[in-house]
């Protein structure tokens, strides 16, 4: 059950700087640019329905896949925010082809901090009342501070992240980040416009009763995640497992965070290199799940210790209640060997 405390997400922001020595307070401006774009996103994502803002933009992003208007409008709200504030040096987006650089007046690229995000995950549920979700990853860029940034500022291993969280557009609007000292929910109380801290120190149970999958895909998943799907629904001790799927990441990672379960996102026939994309999605996702006591895989291995050769990169994504996912790997190499 949600904690109800009277402590603010931009409260919190401060009182968590004094655990990094010698902050300068950069990461606080920059979580807070993301509190605000988080603000107004949510109010145009409520206000989908009435107003003419849902469908196609007409666009394709550089996966091939069409762009609904709203990702258009969040990703934009969130590169403002973010650049106008002048809070980091360089942005890269799903959205995106390629990554951005921010110059800062005549303090040219001075932040020290690069954001990867995914403005709007899940968008095909924007027409049809599911949540959706905005998530982000943060790092310290890697070449020198003054200088244009590069392509490998944003190569890193999420390992490497310094903060990452999501926000999700449900029943209610919550933001969850962590900044590697465990992990911190807020809801938003829409009436003052305020995130509350609502769920402090998140864990994620070490053994969960949930599976999420794409079942639809059964017939081209690699023959570890069938047979796993199998274990998952044998009558056998705590089996079978419940199934819940729906198809906008920061959902269905946030429901089974708290309930406990695990979500997979493999290979398939069709995507060999599996769908979602590791720099925008899997690492964030992989720091908080680590974070609240859970794990994240590529079915083999961690996914924090993938180095990143393409910002667009995919990857297959195991994630949830470590029990469950260290399982689902022994599936994984036992179908392989
Ligand atoms: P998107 O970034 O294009 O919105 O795609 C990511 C979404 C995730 O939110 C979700 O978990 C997954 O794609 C669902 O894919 P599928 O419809 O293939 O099950
Ligand atoms: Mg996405």
């Amino acid at each position: 059950m949600a904690q109800h405390t009277f402590r603010t997400l931009g409260e919190f922001i401060i009182e968590k700087q004094e655990d990094f020595r010698y902050s300068t307070g950069e990461l606080s401006r920059l979580l807070s640019a993301i509190k605000l774009a988080a603000k107004v996103v949510n109010s145009e994502v409520n206000k989908a329905g009435i107003a003419d803002i849902t469908g196609q933009a007409g666009n394709t992003n550089i996966q091939g896949e069409e762009q609904q208007k709203l990702d258009v409008l969040a990703n934009d709200l969130f590169i403002k925010a973010l650049s106008q504030r002048e809070v980091v040096c360089g942005i890269a987006s799903e959205e995106n082809d390629n990554f951005i650089e921010i110059e800062a007046g005549d303090n040219v690229h001075l932040s020290k901090y690069v954001v990867l995000i995914d403005p709007l995950d899940g968008s095909s549920n924007i027409d049809v009342n599911v949540s959706v979700g905005t998530i982000f990853s943060i790092y310290r860029r890697v070449t020198q501070p003054g200088t244009p940034v590069e392509l490998k500022d944003f190569l890193q291993k999420g390992s490497q992240q310094v903060a990452a969280g999501y926000i999700i557009y449900g029943s209610s609007t919550m933001l969850v980040y962590t900044t590697g000292n465990g992990v911190n929910g807020f809801t938003l109380d829409p009436t003052l416009g305020t995130f509350y801290l609502s769920h402090p120190d998140m864990k994620t149970p070490t053994q969960g009763k949930i599976y999420s999958i794409n079942e639809g895909y059964y017939f081209k998943f690699p023959q570890g995640v069938k047979n796993y799907i199998k274990h998952c629904q044998e009558e056998k001790d705590d089996r079978p497992y419940t199934s819940r799927y729906i198809g906008s990441l920061a959902a269905d990672f946030h429901r089974n965070l708290l309930k406990g379960g695990i979500y997979i996102y493999p290979t398939t026939s069709q995507s060999p290199n599996g769908k979602l994309r590791l720099l925008y999605e899997c690492n964030p996702m992989a720091f908080l799940i680590e974070q609240a006591g859970g794990k994240a895989s590529d079915g083999f291995k961690r996914i924090l210790d993938i180095t990143p050769t393409e910002l667009h990169q995919r990857v297959a994504f195991f994630c949830g209640s470590a029990a469950m996912v260290t399982k689902a790997e022994e599936f994984m190499s036992e179908a392989v060997h």
